[in-house]
């Protein structure tokens, strides 16, 4: 059985959505730890309600990026994983974090990809005035919401959409897309070839 740990920033629905998937006896995957960084995340009271194991690494106690990075690598080494799954994780990751979990690290971002890095992606994809929008999943590497395309959900824009109506049907794309992607990675369903991800062949 593969081992998942999900770090979190907030709420946690997308850890509940990978949770919920995770709980059927045929899911090839256990979820051995929830982190976050920071303290008031409801998602910690949701993985405890759960019976999962959860672990607070403050970025407010460490006095930079690389030791808050160093601080929370080993806190993800003590489970083990075979893969560590960003769900509303909102701190940057340093290059050599980032370096040491390649391949192993994934992440759901709130916008179709390369449209939109950053923060604030529903808010600017109003402003925009594009007609579609969506989410992407995608491995993690030093540059900031460019890694390599694992999965994307695509939303329709309205003309009467807020920042608030078009986040929720975001999110409920999310919450279909990130399991399955989570799924696929897990059974090495998905390889790299010349920085893309493509279907393997054989699995
Ligand atoms: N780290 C690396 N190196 N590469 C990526 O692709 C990453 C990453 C860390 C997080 C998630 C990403 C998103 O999906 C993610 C991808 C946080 C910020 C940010 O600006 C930007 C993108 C993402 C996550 N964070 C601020 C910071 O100073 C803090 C913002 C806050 O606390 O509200 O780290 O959107
Ligand atoms: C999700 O929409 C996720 O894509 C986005 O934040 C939300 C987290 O919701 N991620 C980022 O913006 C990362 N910077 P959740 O905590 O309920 O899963």
């Amino acid at each position: 059985m593969k081992r998942i740990v999900i770090l979190i920033s907030g709420r946690g629905s997308n850890m509940q959505a990978m949770l919920n998937v995770a709980a059927d006896q045929q899911w090839p995957a256990k979820i051995v730890a929830v982190i976050s960084n920071q303290p008031t995340a409801a998602g910690l009271d949701v993985a405890r309600a759960a019976g999962i194991a959860t672990e607070l690494v403050n970025h407010r106690d460490y006095p930079d990026r690389g030791q808050f990075d160093q601080a929370l690598a080993h806190c993800i080494d003590k489970y083990a994983p075979d893969l560590i799954v960003l769900a509303g994780f909102m701190r940057i990751l340093t290059p050599e974090f980032v370096a040491k979990y390649a391949g192993r690290l994934i992440n759901i971002h709130p916008s179709l990809l390369p449209s939109f890095p950053g923060l604030h992606t529903h808010r600017r994809a109003i402003e925009t005035g594009v007609k579609v929008h969506g989410a992407t999943v995608h491995f993690v590497t030093a540059d900031l919401d460019h890694g390599p395309i694992i999965a994307q959900a695509v939303v329709t824009v309205r003309d009467d959409d807020t920042e608030d109506t078009l986040a929720e049907r975001v999110l409920a794309e999310e919450h279909i897309i990130y399991p399955q992607a989570v799924h696929d990675v897990i059974l090495g369903k998905l390889t790299l070839v010349d920085g893309r991800v493509v279907r393997s062949l054989s699995t």
